[in-house]
């Protein structure tokens, strides 16, 4: 059936044609009212890791590509990459011997390490090595490049806000000339010398960035203060949470993404909980579930969380065993446009129904 003319087709075709559209009949979708396409998901390190090692068969660092990288792709956000709409997850794999070359990015990365020894990454020219558990900072446009001097694989996992700063138009890219490792000013972690003990800094040396002078948190000083503070404090949505700090203004560690650390007893459960923030989960260990939006979703060491925003989302933890979460939030972009919102949930002792397992 031929359907009738609609008589203003003429006036809309016409504003079509100047790139105009009336905003009465643009759908609700469009105007992004809910931010509904993010996916809750959960990525499996029992799955992941053959995988990343898999990738030494199929790409080399020499010839082929700069990253042996795998990068989590939230159904939500396909063809592009992203956990979630601001924050790109990855695991990043560096074999004995090999060099990944050094570049720069206006988007901003960090790694927190899985496994492995010997590794290091060097950051605008000093050489930070890496333990399990150490968080290193690469802001913005620091040159970057990463080596393993020993003699076992060196996995860690990358958070970057690509997808944030690609919605800017604000990506921009330099390799280091040569295709090389930049050259070695400091062959120690010189920040975390300066600026690596608690409550004290260097009284003459304040550098004024936006990100963290700090270029190395140990997970020896992480884990010390999460257990001090789990021995004292508690809070119903989050367990016992850290944040990881840029040490001379107390705020968050890089102007795009903030990181903590949660440590949840076993049997805790969380309270629900939705905000405007996304975060992406790294699980340190630990095992249990995270119910959201009333789908169960299973985790155990190592694995990824996506948390979309504005989704329900409570934790559970295993009655035998604590839990320890790394999480990045891309709460910073928000913050100062007032577009941080959050609402916990009354209902039910503020558990949700479930209604099914991932
Ligand atoms: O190690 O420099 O996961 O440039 C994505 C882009 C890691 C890195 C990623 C990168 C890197």
């Amino acid at each position: 059936m031929v359907q009738a003319a609609d008589p203003d087709q003429k006036y809309y075709d016409a504003l079509d044609e100047l790139s105009v559209l009336p905003l009465w009949r643009v759908e609700e979708s469009n105007q992004a009212r809910s931010p509904a396409t993010i996916r809750p998901y959960v990525w499996r390190w029992a799955d992941l890791h053959p995988r990343l090692m898999q990738t030494t068969e199929v790409v080399d660092l020499e010839s082929g590509a700069e990253r042996r990288v795998l990068t989590m792709q939230n159904p939500g956000v396909r063809p592009l990459a992203g956990a979630t709409h601001t924050l790109t997850a990855s695991l990043q794999l560096i074999m004995p011997g090999e060099i990944a070359p050094a570049h720069r990015h206006t988007m901003a990365a960090f790694r927190f390490i899985i496994e492995g020894q010997g590794g290091y990454t060097v950051v605008e020219g000093e050489k930070v090595p890496m333990s399990a558990g150490d968080l290193i900072l690469t802001p913005n446009w620091t040159w970057h490049d990463h080596g393993n001097e020993g003699d076992q694989p060196m996995i860690w996992f990358d958070g970057l806000d690509v997808p944030f700063v690609r919605s800017l138009k604000a990506c921009f890219y330099q390799d280091f000339p040569g295709r090389q490792a930049q050259p070695v000013k400091a062959d120690y972690p010189e920040s975390y010398e300066r600026f690596g003990a608690p409550g004290l800094l260097p009284a003459k040396q304040r550098p004024s960035t936006l990100y963290s002078p700090l270029n190395l948190y140990k997970w020896e000083h992480a884990y010390e203060a999460l257990q001090r503070l789990q021995a004292i404090e508690r809070d119903e949505f989050d367990g016992t949470v850290l944040e990881y700090v840029h040490p001379l203004t107390g705020g968050h560690i890089l102007p795009t993404m903030s990181c903590y650390l949660h440590g949840l007893t076993g049997g805790t459960h969380t309270r629900a909980r939705r905000t405007t923030a996304s975060s992406v989960i790294h699980v340190v260990r630990g095992a249990g579930y995270t119910v959201m939006e009333g789908q169960r979703f299973d985790w155990a060491d190592r694995d990824i969380i996506a948390i979309p925003p504005w989704c329900w989302h409570e934790h559970v933890v295993a009655p035998d065993t604590d839990a320890i979460f790394f999480r990045v939030s891309d709460l910073p972009v928000l913050e100062p446009f007032g577009l941080v919102r959050e609402e916990a949930y009354k209902p039910n002792d503020g558990h949700q129904p479930l209604d099914g397992a991932s």
